[in-house]
């Protein structure tokens, strides 16, 4: 009463045409070639990537990012700062940086003055269709600090994961597909926080960090390692751009860091430290 499907394993046989460079998965009659961290392609071919690091301080000094509907650079506890009003639907922009075939590390300061109770706001997301990752706050869970990614089939890579923020101190009690840890750490209004948010495609994993702690993390099952390609040239900060009438950012945003590597732990609680 069993049904068998033959079917050729072309990587372990060898018969496959993947590059050198590539990871090989066995399907039921094909097999699938994925490019490994480094390098970008359709996995017969990968070339190597050419490294990078962004570091935007959101003082004021970065000559490549735009700021619209009254987003201004406000001097806060001390330092010059970006200022995005909920109310007024203020975001900014970054160039779009090519995340899509390699690992990676998005890193920045918030400093949250208000949260809608019924709506997630973006922090940092390449969020107009076809969605590449966001990372944002869902008002789900009470708050918390949240990331997915969307693959090239334009369904979700990694599910949305956060990492849970209760305002009571509690554990996070929330179902599926939200993971919390242990350390979960509240989002209190009007004080900075550090969120970083890894995706390392070789381990095919998702982390979530919160104060340069674990928050929580998630792995993909799929072969699927490549977010949607696009050809969009910024990354917002602060809103989802093709949901413009929904609740935007309120507060504070500095430091953000993109770089093309999944950061560990202490990477980045250094990064962290020094900003
Ligand atoms: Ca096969």
């Amino acid at each position: 009463s069993h049904y068998f499907v033959e079917d050729t394993d072309e990587c372990s046989s060898g018969s496959h045409d993947c590059s050198a460079d590539a990871y090989c998965n066995n399907t039921v009659g094909s097999f699938i070639c994925t490019c490994k961290a480094g390098f970008s392609g359709d996995g017969k071919e990968c070339k190597r990537f050419k490294r990078f690091r962004f570091h935007w301080a959101l003082n004021g000094s970065d000559p490549n990012v735009s700021l619209y509907n009254n987003a201004s650079y406000q001097n806060t506890d001390g330092r010059k700062v970006l200022y995005l009003s909920g109310a007024q639907h203020s975001y900014a922009e970054t160039p779009a940086l090519p995340i899509r075939a390699i690992s990676f590390s998005i890193m920045c300061w918030i400093k949250v003055l208000s949260l809608p109770s019924n709506h997630p706001v973006n922090i940092y997301s390449d969020w107009s269709a076809p969605h590449q990752f966001r990372i944002f706050i869902s008002s789900r869970a009470h708050h918390s600090i949240c990331a997915n990614l969307r693959n090239s089939r334009r369904r979700e890579m990694l599910d949305s994961f956060c990492c849970c923020l209760l305002r009571s101190g509690d554990l996070c009690k929330a179902s599926f597909p939200f993971m919390f840890s242990h350390n979960q750490r509240k989002i209190i209004p009007n004080r900075w926080m550090h969120v970083a948010f890894t995706w390392s495609r070789d381990r095919k994993e998702g982390v979530l960090f919160i104060d340069g702690i674990i928050g929580g993390s998630r792995r993909v099952s799929s072969a699927l390692l490549d977010l949607n390609e696009n050809d969009h040239t910024v990354f917002d900060i602060g809103l989802k751009r093709d949901d413009m009438n929904k609740p935007t950012f309120d507060g504070y945003m500095r430091d953000l860091i993109v770089v093309d590597k999944a950061l560990s732990g202490d990477e980045v609680k250094y990064v962290k430290d020094i900003l």
